[in-house]
């Protein structure tokens, strides 16, 4: 009987997209009653296919699969569920559902490996109302910290708050964490969100490292006024100061450097928001993304030098505050080799890649090895309701992350 059942792991994927908020393309944002409800689902699947499962203190959803010498370290595999606003059918479902299709169809077989695999949906992966993203994965990490359990989303409520309404203990977050030999390997498949194995009409791609994001909240005070009476030579125009500081950013972010970077205002909330008030206030995100933690580094301290001559120019008040860092990573050589070779069993249009996106493997470097198997996205696109990836490299996506699990449980 055939190992992965490819209809069946593309309707899985599809009857998950399907639990989104009505009216609004594909979106299950973290922390609400659609995402539990997407969970719900989840957690279904995995009891039906005879797991053992677990929701942990983070919130996580984790379904395991014994091995015959539980005693050895876990395969995890693992990805998330929740999407950004108006998001796409494929970023983390894919990756959280082939591991599901990969554990039934090993059930199926009756082929019993010695290390025990746990799928995991990692809670809140996307950059949550709170600021704070990879969540799940931080708290089997050590890098959740209680000051981040405490940040707020625009209606005070705080992520512990959050984590608690999505079935998690944040009292016991410290029992998430997962010691360095608890874990034998983490992998992880995921659309590729960009146009590269498009381009070069790969079916599959092992990825060679993940960047780096630093991100910050923005804060620019300057003074609420009348727009009809106060002469533009005696504003304090909040709105046009963070334009400037977005403008330096996207300037800062294109001029040459060792490795490719990327900068990026996502966020940017204006108040009081009206069409007849000068802008007193503005809040907006920046984050900057390299392989590179030097880069990184030297693009945020030119911004963050910009911004304050920015202000005093434009004598506005300006506060920032660092949200997160998640550290690049470099993919192991051996782990490299073990999913190319793995890749290679199901096709020879295999390429190697680094990751612009960020994912839990970033957490997960820093407790076991990590490896990512990509597939191919229509047009590069994702973060969006056109992503869509083709059934066809799902299936071999899927196939060559069983055949690396096989390889490496022998
Ligand atoms: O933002 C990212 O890089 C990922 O899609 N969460
Ligand atoms: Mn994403
Ligand atoms: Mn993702």
């Amino acid at each position: 009987m055939e190992l992965i059942n490819k209809e069946r792991l593309w309707e899985t994927v599809h009857a998950l997209a399907a639990i989104t908020i009505e009216g609004k393309p594909w979106t299950r944002r973290s922390f609400t009653a659609k995402y539990n409800e997407g969970r719900e689902w989840l957690k279904n699947q995995m009891q039906d296919i005879g797991l053992e499962v677990e929701v942990d203190a983070a919130a996580n959803v984790i379904g395991r699969l014994i091995g015959t010498e539980p005693n050895l370290p876990s395969i995890v595999i693992g990805s998330h569920t929740d999407t950004v606003p108006d998001g796409g059918r494929f970023d983390g479902i894919a990756g959280v559902l082939a591991g599901l299709e990969i554990v039934q169809s090993l059930k199926e077989q009756n082929i019993q490996l010695k290390h025990t695999i746990e799928i995991v949906d990692f809670t809140a992966e996307e950059p949550s109302e709170y600021g704070l993203s990879t969540v799940g994965s931080r708290a089997w990490s050590g890098n959740l910290t209680t000051e981040m359990l405490s940040y707020t989303n625009a209606d005070g409520q705080s992520l512990a708050e959050a984590i608690s309404f999505a079935g998690g203990n944040p009292k016991e977050i410290n029992k998430c964490l997962k010691e360095k030999d608890e874990i034998a390997l983490y992998l992880e498949l995921h659309i590729e969100q960009g146009p590269v194995l498009i381009n070069k009409n790969a079916n599959l791609g092992v990825v060679t490292g993940i960047v780096g994001i630093q991100r910050f909240k923005i804060f620019v005070d300057g003074l609420p006024n009348h727009a009809g009476t106060t002469p533009m030579d005696m504003r304090n125009d909040a709105l046009t100061a963070a334009s400037e500081m977005t403008l330096a950013i996207e300037r800062i972010a294109g001029k040459k450097y060792e490795q490719p970077v990327v900068g990026t205002v996502g966020v940017f909330n204006n108040f009081p928001n009206a069409s007849n008030v000068v802008p007193g206030k503005v809040e907006f995100q920046v984050e900057i993304r390299s392989i590179s933690e030097e880069v990184i580094d030297q693009v945020a301290s030119q911004f963050l030098s910009e911004a304050n001559s920015i202000a005093s120019r434009r004598n506005v008040g300006l506060k920032t505050e660092k949200v997160s860092r998640s550290k690049a990573i470099i993919v192991r050589d051996e782990i490299k080799h073990l999913l190319e070779n793995s890749c290679r069993t199901v096709t020879d249009k295999v390429i190697e890649l680094p990751s612009g996106a960020g994912h839990d493997a970033n957490q997960m470097s820093l407790l076991a090895p990590v490896g990512m198997i990509f597939i191919p996205c229509k047009d590069g696109r994702s973060h969006c309701p056109e992503e869509w990836a083709e059934k066809e490299d799902l299936y071999l996506g899927t196939k060559a992350l069983l055949s690396a699990v096989l390889e490496f449980s022998k």
